[in-house]
Order: C-alpha cells, then sequence, then structure tokens
C-alpha cells in the first residue's frame, strides 16, 4: 500500500467529506503524499517536514475550500445578509494546528504522520507566522474571524496581504535590533492568489464637475493614476462545523494601462520603474502600535484596501440587487478603528458618481450600513491627515468630506445655537497652521454605532474624547467588551489542560465558555488540583527549555514563580514599573539571604516600534537589568530575568500557559481593553493589575480575592493629574525603599556605572507631569506584589483560585463578543 498515492479527486464527487470523516488513515496519507508530488515536484519518498507541512497544508486547504464553496451557494441562495469586517491589520499567526483541530481531525491525522516519519508538531513548526498586525488590535480581527466561522455568520475579513508583516526583533547588547519579516519568501501554502479579482484603484488626478442630461449637477474623478488591487484569499474554518469563511487580503500590482502608456512613449526603463512605485502600496506594514502615522504611504495603503472592497462589496451585492434602498439590509461593513474611515466617502462618491444616487439617499445608506469601533483613547492614535495631502492625492474624497462636513455643521449649529467651540471641536477640520482631517469624526458621523472595546473604555470615550458627538447621538454609543477564541487561546495551545478539562465536564466549553463555571465543583478537590498543577509545571518546563534556546543559555528553575509580562512596549503599559519591582526584589533578596520569599523568574517579550526611543530605552534597561542579576551568584536559585525576543502569536501561544502570573499594570484610562490579560486568565494565571480596560470586568467575573489589583482609578488618576496632591520626589524623599529602587538606576547599577544611559527613564520617573504616574502607583504594586508572593507560598490556595479564574473566564470568550456585535449592531441573529 505504499507506493500508491490516491489522490481525492479519484474518489466519488464527496471525496472530500469521506477524507474528512476523520478514520481514512490511508486515503489521508495518499492524499498528503500525493501533493508532495503534484504542488512541490518531488519525489514522495525523499520529502522532509518542509515538504510535508506544505502538502499537509495544501491537503486541508483543499478540504476548507470545499467546505467554503457549499458554504457560499447555500448563502446565495438563501440570500443573506453579509458582514465586512474591515481592517488594516489581521494577526493570524500560524494556520496548520488550528486547521486540525477545527476540523477534528488530530487522531488519524496523528496515524497518518505516524506512517510518514514525522508529526504535527514537527511540521508546525515550519509554518512562518502570518503576522499581518502590530498587536492586540489585529489579533482581535483574527479571534474574531474565527468566532464568525464557528458561529456560521455570514461575513468576510478584508484587509491587506503586506509583503512585509510585523518586523523580526533580536537582541543586541541589549538593544532591539529589527530585521524585515519576509514571511511570503517561500509562499504561504495557505494564499490563494486570484489574478482574475482584480479591481482598478485610482488616485491623484482631479474632479470634472458638469451638468447631466437630467440638468443635475454632477461630479467625476478622472486623470487619475491607477493601482490594480489583486485579491489574496486566505480561508478560516469554523471549530467542527461546515462553515468556512473568506479573509481577502489585497495585494497592489502594477495596472497594463500604465505599462502600455510608458511603454508607447518609449521609456521602458520608467515603465518599470512607476511599476515598482504602485507595488509599494502593500510592501509593507506600519509598525507602530497605538500611533498614528501621518505618511502618504499609508493614506495610499488605507485607500488602496478600502477601494478595492468596496468594488468587491457591490460586485456581490449588484448579482442579486438593483436599488440601493435595501443595501444596508444586506450589508453590513465594520470599520476596525478609523484605520479604514476613508470607505464612508468612498461608499458616498460610488452611489453619488458612479450610480447616479442623490445625496440623501447616499448618506442614509451610508450611515445605516457603517459602524466603528474605537480602540483607544491616547490622543497620539488620533488619526489625522493633513487636508493638503489627502486632496492631492484624494481629491473627490476631499470635497465630499467638505460636503459632508458643511451639512453636520448646520445640524449642530441649529442644534447649540451661537456655541462656537462645539462646531470647532466637533468640526471634520482642525482649523491650525496645517488643515487637518480628523478620521475619528467622520467615522462617527457617518455611522450608526459607535463602540469601544471595554464597558470602562465607553465610558471614558462618552465622558470625555468623544462627548460632545455622545451628547448628540446618544443612541449610536455602545460597549462591545473584547474578547478570545478559546479555540486557538486554550484547546490549540494548551492541548494538556483541556484535556484535563474536558475530562471532568465534557468539550462543549470550547464553543460554549460559560460552561468552564463547571470546573467550579472540582476547585477543592486535591487530586484535581495535583494535576492541575502539574501540567502547569509541565509548560513551564517547556518554557524554559525556549528561554534555554533564545536567551543564550540562561537557565530558570520550572519551580520558581513565573511573573509574565508579555505584550508591545509602550510606557503607558509601564514594563518600566515592573522593572523597578524586580530591581526592588534583587535588592530585597541580595540583603535578606534568609527570606522566605518564593523564587522568581520574571519574563517580558514585545516589541517597540523602531521609532519610539523610549520604548527602545526600555528594553534595553530590562536587558541590563536581566544581565546583572543573572550573573550575581547571590541571588542563583531565587531570582532570574528573561528578555525572550521577537515576541508574537506562536510565542504567545507558548508563553502564556505556562505562566503563574500575569502582569496587567496600565496605568488605569489608558488601555482600552486589552486581550493578553484574558488570555492568561483562561490558562490559569492569576493577574497582578490595576483597575483599566477589561481588568475591571475580570475582577467582576473571577471576584475580588482570585485577583491581585493595586494603584489608581481611572477617575483618581484624572483627578490627580490636576490637583497634583503627591508629587514623585516627595515619594521618593519619604520611602526608602523606592529611593534606593530609583538611585540603582540613577547611580548606573544597571550600566557599568553609566549614569547617563538611563536618565531619560530616571526623569520621566522623577517627573512631576509623569503621564503614566509609575511613582504614584509604585508603592501600592510593591505592597500587592508582596502579597503574591505569600500566597504563592501556599501552593493550595494559589492553585485554587488558578481553577477559579479559568472556571469563571466564559465572558471572555469572542463568540461572546461577535454574538453581540452580530444582534446589536449588524442586524444579524444567531442561532
Ligand atoms: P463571490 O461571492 O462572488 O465572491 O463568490 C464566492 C463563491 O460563492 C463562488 O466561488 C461560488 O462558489 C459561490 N457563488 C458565487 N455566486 C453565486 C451565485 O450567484 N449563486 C450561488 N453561488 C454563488
Ligand atoms: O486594541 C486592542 C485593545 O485590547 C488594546 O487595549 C488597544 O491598545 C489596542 C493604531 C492601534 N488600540 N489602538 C491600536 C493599532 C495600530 C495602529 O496603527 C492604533 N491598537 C489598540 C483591541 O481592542
Amino acid at each position: 500500500s505504499t507506493g500508491k498515492t490516491p489522490a481525492p479527486s479519484q474518489q466519488a464527487p464527496g471525496g472530500y467529506d469521506i477524507l474528512f470523516k476523520g478514520d481514512n488513515i490511508e486515503l489521508l496519507r495518499g492524499t498528503i503524499r500525493h501533493h508532495i508530488m503534484s504542488f512541490q515536484g518531488r519525489d514522495p519518498d525523499r520529502a522532509g517536514n518542509e515538504d510535508s507541512y506544505r502538502a499537509l497544508s495544501y491537503t486541508l486547504r483543499d478540504a476548507l475550500m470545499y467546505k467554503w464553496i457549499k458554504g457560499q451557494k447555500s448563502l446565495y441562495a438563501q440570500a443573506r445578509k453579509r458582514v465586512y469586517y474591515l481592517s488594516m491589520e489581521f494577526l493570524v499567526g500560524r494556520s496548520l494546528t488550528n486547521a486540525v483541530i477545527n476540523l477534528g481531525m488530530q487522531e488519524p491525522l496523528h496515524q497518518a504522520l505516524k506512517t510518514l516519519g514525522t508529526d504535527l508538531e514537527e511540521l508546525q513548526s515550519c509554518e512562518e507566522d502570518a503576522a499581518l498586525g502590530n498587536g492586540g488590535l489585529g489579533r482581535l480581527a483574527a479571534c474574531f474571524l474565527d468566532s464568525i466561522a464557528t458561529m456560521g455568520i455570514p461575513a468576510y475579513g478584508y484587509g491587506i496581504l503586506y509583503d512585509y508583516g510585523i518586523f523580526h526583533q533580536s537582541i543586541v547588547d541589549g538593544c532591539q535590533v529589527e530585521t524585515p519579516d519576509s514571511w511570503l519568501r517561500t509562499g504561504s501554502p495557505w494564499l490563494y492568489e486570484r489574478s482574475h479579482f482584480m479591481y482598478p484603484v485610482q488616485f491623484g488626478g482631479r474632479v470634472h464637475s458638469y451638468i447631466d442630461q437630467e440638468g443635475r449637477y454632477r461630479s467625476r474623478w478622472v486623470d487619475t493614476n491607477i493601482v490594480m488591487a489583486m485579491a489574496c484569499d486566505m480561508l478560516v474554518p469554523g471549530f467542527r462545523n461546515d462553515h468556512v469563511i473568506n479573509m481577502r487580503l489585497w495585494r497592489a500590482k502594477a495596472s497594463r494601462e500604465l505599462d502600455l502608456e510608458s511603454f508607447n512613449a518609449g521609456d521602458y526603463v520608467s515603465a518599470v520603474e512607476s511599476k515598482v512605485q504602485s507595488e509599494t502600496i502593500s510592501k509593507v506594514l506600519y509598525p507602530s502600535d497605538d500611533i498614528a502615522e501621518g505618511q502618504l504611504l499609508r493614506l495610499r495603503q488605507q485607500y488602496f484596501f478600502v477601494a478595492a472592497t468596496l468594488q468587491d462589496v457591490m460586485r456581490r451585492y449588484r448579482k442579486t440587487n438593483v436599488h440601493f434602498e435595501d443595501f444596508p439590509n444586506q450589508v453590513a461593513i465594520q470599520l476596525n478603528d478609523t484605520h479604514p474611515a476613508i470607505a464612508i466617502p468612498e461608499l458616498m462618491r460610488l452611489l453619488l458618481d458612479v450610480e447616479g444616487q442623490s445625496w440623501e439617499l447616499a448618506w442614509d445608506v451610508c450611515v445605516k450600513t457603517f459602524a466603528y469601533t474605537n480602540h483607544t483613547l491616547m490622543p497620539e492614535a488620533l488619526e489625522t491627515w493633513s487636508v493638503d495631502m489627502f486632496g492631492s492625492l484624494l481629491p473627490r474624497h476631499l470635497e465630499i468630506i467638505y460636503e459632508i462636513n458643511r451639512r453636520f455643521l448646520l445640524e449642530v449649529a441649529e442644534r447649540y445655537p451661537g456655541n462656537l467651540r462645539r462646531i470647532q471641536e466637533m468640526s471634520l477640520i482642525e482649523e491650525g497652521p496645517v488643515r487637518k482631517i480628523r478620521m475619528a469624526n467622520l467615522a462617527i458621523i457617518g455611522s450608526h454605532s459607535i463602540n469601544g472595546v471595554a464597558e470602562l473604555h465607553t465610558k471614558l470615550l462618552t465622558e470625555h474624547l468623544f462627548r460632545n458627538f455622545y451628547e448628540m447621538y446618544p443612541e449610536r454609543f455602545n460597549a462591545k467588551t473584547n474578547g478570545i477564541t478559546p479555540r486557538r487561546w486554550l484547546l490549540c495551545c494548551n492541548q494538556e489542560l483541556a484535556r484535563l478539562i474536558g475530562e471532568k465536564i465534557g468539550m462543549d466549553w470550547a464553543t460554549d465558555l460559560d460552561k468552564l463555571r463547571a470546573l467550579e465543583a472540582f476547585a477543592d478537590d486535591p487530586e484535581f488540583r495535583q494535576r492541575w498543577r502539574e501540567i502547569k509545571r509541565l509548560n513551564k518546563e517547556k518554557l524554559a527549555a525556549i528561554i534555554k534556546k533564545r536567551c543564550n543559555g540562561l537557565e530558570v528553575d520550572p519551580d520558581s514563580l513565573f511573573d509574565i509580562q508579555v505584550k508591545r512596549i509602550h510606557q503607558y503599559k509601564r514594563q518600566l514599573l515592573n522593572v523597578l519591582h524586580v530591581i526592588r526584589l534583587y535588592q530585597h533578596f541580595v540583603a535578606h539571604p534568609e527570606s522566605t520569599r518564593p523564587a522568581r523568574t520574571v519574563i517580558f517579550a514585545g516589541k517597540a516600534a523602531p521609532s519610539y526611543q523610549r520604548a527602545k530605552l526600555i528594553v534595553r534597561l530590562i536587558n541590563s537589568v536581566a544581565g546583572v542579576i543573572n550573573r550575581d551568584p547571590r541571588v542563583a536559585g531565587r531570582l532570574r530575568v528573561a528578555f525572550i525576543p521577537n515576541y508574537g502569536v506562536s510565542l504567545a501561544e507558548r508563553i502564556i500557559p505556562a505562566a503563574d502570573l500575569s502582569e496587567q499594570i496600565s496605568t488605569a484610562g489608558t488601555e482600552a481593553s486589552g486581550t493578553g490579560n484574558m488570555k492568561f486568565a483562561l490558562n490559569g494565571a492569576l493577574t497582578i493589575g490595576t483597575l483599566d480596560g477589561a481588568n475591571v470586568e475580570i475582577r467582576q467575573e473571577v471576584g475580588a480575592e482570585n485577583i491581585f489589583i493595586f494603584g489608581m482609578t481611572a477617575q483618581e488618576v484624572e483627578s490627580e493629574k490636576r490637583i497634583k496632591s503627591r508629587k514623585p520626589i516627595q515619594i521618593y524623599e519619604q520611602n526608602p525603599t523606592v529611593r534606593a529602587i530609583v538611585d540603582a538606576i540613577a547611580q548606573g547599577a544597571f550600566s557599568d556605572g553609566d549614569r547617563e544611559l538611563f536618565r531619560p527613564l530616571v526623569d520621566d520617573l522623577m517627573s512631576e507631569n509623569d503621564p503614566y504616574l509609575l511613582l504614584l502607583d509604585l508603592e501600592s504594586y510593591l505592597t500587592c506584589q508582596d502579597m503574591v508572593g505569600e500566597i504563592y507560598g501556599d501552593q493550595d490556595a494559589w492553585t485554587k483560585k488558578s481553577i477559579l479564574n479559568v472556571a469563571r473566564m466564559g465572558k471572555f470568550s469572542s463568540d461572546r463578543t461577535i454574538r453581540q456585535y452580530a444582534e446589536e449592531i449588524w442586524g444579524i441573529r444567531v442561532e
């Protein structure tokens, strides 16, 4: 039987049904071998893991495509409303294991791979992460697609296929070094390039105004440059169902017309040059998280993917409809932050200029179709575009925005007569030396729903950032607390724990996370606790091996408390506060060799935006502190610090299951939600955190006795910033512990005596205007950490809390989040 490689096409039309019913190991094996031959052009008898990884991926992809086509046919037959999730980022990570588990194929595959002399883990490690996002916002989009597929909602993700995802980070002499992430170098077996789905996207040019046959004033956008958008699709499988959804990512291609023009002029080289120029649009993901980039290329990226997406939306709509009144009943468009907000004037343009509709109808359709999710309160993340830049790239859209603004401000003036300040604040245009378009204002005015990503975040939005708009349109604002997919973030990444849970309460939790509640019954069961601890210990051993490999042979003790902060490096996330505690522990252990505090391994990982100097300096400090501590024999066996390079989705999948303590310590009122906080708690880590973002709701769910909360509340932060009742210098002078920590950095204890290197960080800490209030929260943080140490000393108490955390995480499934979006925003009923 070994030499034969039957392909499923040789089977009856239901070939894939047979293949993935599960137990046909021989067919599975044959299909993989067939793909090695026909897709890779290799001898199946001489294939390596790389070949087998690709062949297996193609095999699974076939299965997904088969299901997808079936699903699409029934979707068309039922004429159901479709949802379009527009996002500049999709941080998917790897697809292989997730596909295997969602298709329910682990067992037969395990057998089949055994006969091929390999296993799933080996093959998985051949896959490059699809890292087309920066952090939380992009990963949220990926979790949403998983939930949408699992719940069978007719939806699509739309974004950009970047040639280069988020940069690769390495640490050289303690500093972050970035290198390009050329993840498509060898091609991804998960992508379908659909060269027949190509749309022209216009840039530049001018507006031609004319009177049409009916005497109406009309406009047309002419003399533009054209770049083509080619569809590249990645299929996302639902969990153990027949639903598959499509993520369509656009790739820029030079247009033929453009080539021809220059060829005719005889200038071959500049023809090729302009081809390269237009293809740069989808080259690279902008690597800043939570900071707006005012670059022209970024604006080109945004319009490029929005324009292509709306053409696709229109094409599909037109297959079954003629009138546009019905558009909002057939189409919902969710804007993932303001990055795709140009979709609003673009849909206006299509309806007005191309379809000849009236302004009133077009605007009504827009508002009913669009919904906007805000992800941040940080002022530096609010997008604005200089009117000049915008107008030269998108002249017709600028006109439309002016007209939207004119009509809107009339409404405002009518509602609030004589209130000039309000008009200025709410205008789509920010006046000043450089006039700017405010994309958040545009997104609000053009949407029927504006949501925040956690309760607190939404409350702060309505009270501060968007207060004027909230007063005018209170019914448009709503909260949708973020969530995470329990498939990737428990079932796939922590298979041992998932199995143990399954043994006790069954597997229904995978699609109904509230079912985890049943675990509460075992929280006091000594045998269950024991097995719970053993699994955590196993995960810690695995992480210790990774640390040894990636951190220059650093050895960490799996019996120590794994205290972990992994996320983008940002001042507001306060990795520096964590470092202050590490230094405090170091000084404590050196001064008190008799100390009974538990040994700790403090683990950091995260990328700093390449141009964010402070964040890079923090990376350097973490590594310098790690270097000093890890080399000091006085704290051997008590304290270790690791910075694991190149944090990303697949590394997170290995770090999070190994955590005892999850650090969620942003200044209250700065982290919109956080989703890492949820992933840790779902994997049995206890949280030390502030009352910020979704931490507030995590405390509500797990109970105050099962989480370590410290520091000022958002309200206290707000008033403290105004009245400055306590100054960092006073805290420094009055508290010798604080002084010793700050002095150590200032005096060069972690920089070979160099007092200059980290001075900017010390100055930040000591500044009366520190916006993140590190010293003001430090004492509370240190006290709270002491409590963590004490409770960790009581392993039974700790384990119980850990079990209860997992048992009470039901709310944070992205299935719940998506159900709310579907029912409350998109107008789609979910069974
Ligand atoms: P799209 O929605 O046009 O992108 O097509 C997606 C898939 O849906 C196609 O590959 C077909 O399998 C299916 N499909 C497209 N149009 C129709 C239709 O009018 N009726 C039934 N199925 C369709
Ligand atoms: O979005 C996540 C939240 O859980 C986080 O709290 C929030 O910080 C994050 C510009 C952003 N907000 N804003 C961004 C990303 C890229 C970019 O170019 C802004 N990311 C967040 C999911 O809701």
